[in-house]
């Protein structure tokens, strides 16, 4: 077949090097970005592949995010603009192990095992970010691509959560929005302009923000969308790429870990400052106060705000839905506690990972989900955003309904439902606190984190340990758990857990306790568990 010779052929130019094996983890594929160049041609083909089978357009995004500027990755994005599905996670894992002598046979089994029709048109969207090795990366998704005969649109640099509003703007016939990049500005700020219509009398200082842009995508595209805001949100846009170097010393996994501001940021006493990371899907926000002590705003915080926002304007409403907030193991006890005991919110933990936390967000009326590092959504079902618009057409509403009605209408029109998105997201959080009057120190103030440490541990095989209870538990190496539990016993207020990360060759550990000095020890002492 001449489709199959132009694979054959141009596999050639994209060789696999002999023995190297990769998988596609929580974040796809992952590594130094000089051995990628066969897997993004191989990972072109596939997307091809899903786009015959889905009949829809798949999305290829070019990215390692957070990790250093030498590093790079790919992402599948599904035709509703969400992870792939775990099946095609393990075909993509096949396909990029196959030695180059047995490519065509891997490709033609996939083909075979979903039964896809090879005459159906296929359509894939592709983005990268500003790492310099995205350019011929993406150049090798594209090769891929074509060479399977499918049709390409190439939105050059993008966020990643941009292309996954792209694909799910192309695959709803714009119901979602345009899917186009002047689109998605116009639909955020037009949300968001609507939102801050409610907040009276702000000051120039309440509508400023120190972004750090980690030098990457994130920063070029605030830059595009600040005249879509009008001057109701004044950016300071720092590590905007023109000097540093990507996700070095700055960007949202910096602050998270080392729990402190990034280089380069000039922070006046009090001011909202906030972090996007190396593709800009990721969100924290921190201030310092008077006595210049570094005060963390991450996922946790984000989602108690915003849930207690959205559940505010529910009772407003008058409108019976489910709310339920989805965190990991990583989550801040303080935060869960706060979250069950106080605003009496359901609250699940699922395993690290979107696509975990997104699938159970899916089972609420509105699920708000953020892993502790600032990832995170929220999402409403189909019935939910009925009864919303509904009631918004409805002449019985009076004005107090109707005024939360229409705050609920653009606050969903402002979050990108199809995945965390470090520009929605800051839209949002911004909202919300002009609306509500607060600033960061009364946001931080809703509850105080228990002070806590993650450390990473090299093993020579992480694969050793095997977790439980959404990685909450080890259950292998044997004695391990029992280990930790006699450690953190010896602590007041405190938690640990260790589990094999998925983007990294490490062991992260984690550890909580009533103070800083017995959260690092803890950390410690258990990481020491781990060797
Ligand atoms: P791993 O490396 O599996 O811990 C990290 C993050 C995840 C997620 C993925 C994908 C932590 C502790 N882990 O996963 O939350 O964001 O990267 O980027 O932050
Ligand atoms: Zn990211």
């Amino acid at each position: 077949m001449a489709q199959f010779e132009k694979v054959s052929q141009k596999s050639k130019v994209h060789p696999k090097p002999e023995g190297l094996t990769l998988q596609y983890g929580t974040a796809g594929f992952r590594t130094h970005a000089t051995h990628l160049d066969h897997i993004m041609f191989r990972m072109g083909l596939l997307a091809t592949l899903r786009s015959k089978k889905t009949k829809s357009t798949i999305g290829v995004m070019v990215t390692a995010s957070h990790n250093p500027e030498e590093d790079n990755g790919v992402k599948l994005i599904d035709p509703m603009g969400e992870m792939v599905t775990v099946v095609w996670e393990g075909y993509a894992t096949q396909l990029a192990n196959a030695e180059q002598d047995s490519l065509l046979k891997e490709l033609k089994d996939i083909i075979k095992k979903e039964d896809i029709d090879m005459s159906e048109p296929a359509s894939v969207y592709i983005g990268k970010d500003t790492r310099p090795s995205s350019v011929s990366l993406s150049q090798a998704v594209l090769d891929g691509v074509s060479s399977l005969g499918g049709k390409t649109h190439d939105y050059g640099l993008v966020t990643t959560p941009q292309l996954h509003y792209m694909v799910c703007c192309c695959n709803t016939n714009g119901c979602y929005g345009s899917p186009t990049i002047e689109g998605y500005y116009q639909k955020l700020s037009q949300a968001f302009l609507q939102l801050t219509q409610n907040a009276l009398n702000r000051t120039d200082d309440q509508k400023r923000l120190l972004v750090d842009g980690a030098n990457g995508i994130g920063a070029l595209k605030m830059r595009e969308m600040e005249p879509f805001l009008r001057s109701e949100l004044q950016v300071v846009l720092s590590n905007d790429g023109s000097s540093g170097k990507l996700n070095h010393m700055c960007g949202a996994d910096y602050v998270k870990v080392q729990q402190k501001a990034p280089q380069g940021m000039n922070m006046g006493v009090g001011e909202r400052c906030c972090s996007f990371d190396g593709d800009a899907d990721r969100i924290v926000y921190y201030y310092t106060d008077s006595k210049g002590c570094f005060h963390l705003l991450d996922g946790d915080k984000i989602a108690t705000l915003i849930s207690t926002y959205l559940k505010e304007l529910l009772t407003q409403a008058e409108l019976n839905l489910q709310i339920a907030v989805v965190q990991t193991a990583y989550a801040n006890g303080s935060s869960t506690r706060y979250l069950e005991d106080v605003m009496k919110v359901t609250v699940c933990c699922t395993k690290t990972g979107v696509k975990h936390l997104h699938h159970a967000a899916q089972e609420y009326d509105i699920g708000v989900y953020f892993e502790a590092n600032g990832h995170g959504t929220v999402l409403f079902s189909k019935a939910a955003q009925k009864q919303i618009q509904e009631l918004m057409k409805d002449p019985n509403t009076n004005d107090e309904r109707k005024r939360a009605v229409k705050l609920l209408e653009s606050t969903i029109n402002l979050i990108n439902q199809t995945v965390g998105d470090a520009i929605s997201d800051m839209l949002v959080i911004e909202a919300v606190l002009a609306i509500r009057g607060m600033s960061a120190q009364d946001w931080d103030a809703i509850y105080t984190d228990l002070p806590n440490r993650q450390l990473k541990v090299t093993v020579s095989d992480r694969r050793v340990i095997d977790t439980t209870d959404a990685e909450r538990r080890a259950v292998s190496p044997k004695g391990l758990q029992d280990t930790i539990d006699m450690l953190v016993k010896k602590y007041k207020s405190a938690r640990s857990f260790v589990r094999p990360s998925g983007t990294e060759d490490v062991v992260r550990v984690y550890a909580e306790a009533d103070t800083q000095e017995s959260a690092d020890s803890l950390a410690h002492e258990v990481s020491l568990a781990v060797y």
